[in-house]
């Protein structure tokens, strides 16, 4: 039986490894995605959000970890589950819903969607479709830092789908070998699509892959924001030592489905409620609480003000024009003679 002084450590809160004002920032950047999106979900279903639309919801931990353990001057990439990471680096929420609405105030002047957010302002590289394609982009990323002699780093993160990519195999090797300032993020959700990934590789301890090109590898709690800030740090430290790349296998979850048409068939609702037991907002509210960094009124605060930034995106988007058809044409090439561009 549990002593009485045993009983009171396990009810104390546990020690705070990072300041009070760590705490508040990740609640309020994990927030502002979570409205962020289940807006853009009501939204889709309105019609007012056409096209693809793949919600973030459930690993909101796995931007907002790393957007506090990078710096200014990093850079991020990832593939077209983009909405969270731009939101947590601070790119404006009315110019990502324009992007959404395709509206010619959005982020990619309403011609990219859903799937290219793109703000370089804060350095985030996109938003691409192509499943690991982003890959070798974030290589090349982090070689032009290496070349300028910059101490920035890119960040770059592809689904649990991408690892079977050639790309993804071909990037590893050349990144380490050339020990280039970049840290590789799976971000593994257990599921492409449909399928899990247990069905399409014998290998399902992903981070071990990175270990076959001698690249420090580890699995993290995806859904915990704190791992991820610890994770990315030393991930940080790394590459800005010269010492190249780490390999990170983010443990998450969509609650979602794939994308806004997909009937979930390949999961039962248990194991989603499981996973919403360990949600990463929920976790860092219990952590604010129990040491009393702030009340439960402040946090209710906080979420009043979230949701009336994302209610005034959403009228921003509704308020801005629709691009002009000819703007189709520019943008696309920065050869303005490139013989394939039309009038
Ligand atoms: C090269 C390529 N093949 C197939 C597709 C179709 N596709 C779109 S998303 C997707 C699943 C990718 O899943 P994952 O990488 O785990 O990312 P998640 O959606 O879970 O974030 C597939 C197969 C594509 N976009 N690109
Ligand atoms: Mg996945």
């Amino acid at each position: 039986m549990a002593t009485v002084t045993e009983k009171k450590k396990a009810s104390a809160p546990k020690k705070l490894q990072h300041p009070k004002e760590q705490y508040m920032f990740w609640f309020e950047n994990m927030l502002l995605q979570r409205r962020f999106e289940e807006k853009s979900g009501q939204l889709y279903g309105q019609q007012k959000i056409r096209g693809f639309c793949h919600l973030y919801i459930g690993q909101e931990a796995c931007s907002s970890g790393a957007v506090s353990a990078l710096k200014k001057g990093d850079k991020y990439i990832t593939a077209y589950r983009d909405h969270g990471i731009p939101l947590a680096l601070g790119t404006s929420p009315n110019a990502i819903m324009a992007e959404l609405y395709g509206k010619k105030t959005g982020t990619t002047k309403g011609k990219g969607g859903s799937m290219h957010i793109f703000d370089k302002e804060v350095g985030f590289i996109g938003g691409h479709g192509i499943v690991g394609g982003q890959i070798p982009l974030g290589a090349g990323i982090a070689f032009a830092e290496k070349y300028n002699k910059t101490d920035n780093l890119c960040i770059c993160y592809f689904g649990d789908g991408a690892i079977r990519q050639g790309s993804f195999h071909e990037t590893l090797n050349m990144a380490m070998s050339w020990k280039l300032p970049v840290i590789f993020v799976v971000e593994n959700n257990g599921y492409a699509m449909g399928t899990s990934v247990a069905r399409t590789s014998n290998v399902t301890e992903l981070y071990t892959l990175g270990e076959a090109y001698d690249i420090p590898s580890e699995p993290v709690d995806g859904m915990s924001v704190e791992a991820i800030h610890e994770a990315v740090s030393r991930a940080a430290e790394r590459a800005r030592k010269g010492d190249g790349p780490t390999f990170l296998e983010f443990r998450t979850y969509r609650y979602r489905g794939h994308s806004m048409s997909d009937p979930q068939k390949y999961r039962s609702k248990e194991e989603v409620e499981e996973y919403k037991h360990r949600d990463p907002i929920e976790q860092i509210r219990a952590v604010i609480l129990e040491n009393k960094i702030a009340t439960e009124e402040d946090l209710e605060n906080i979420d009043k003000k979230v949701k009336e930034i994302v209610a005034e995106s959403v009228q921003f988007a509704e308020e801005s024009e629709w691009p002009d058809p000819k703007e189709a044409y520019t943008d696309v090439y920065v050869e303005s003679d490139y013989p394939f561009v039309m009038d």
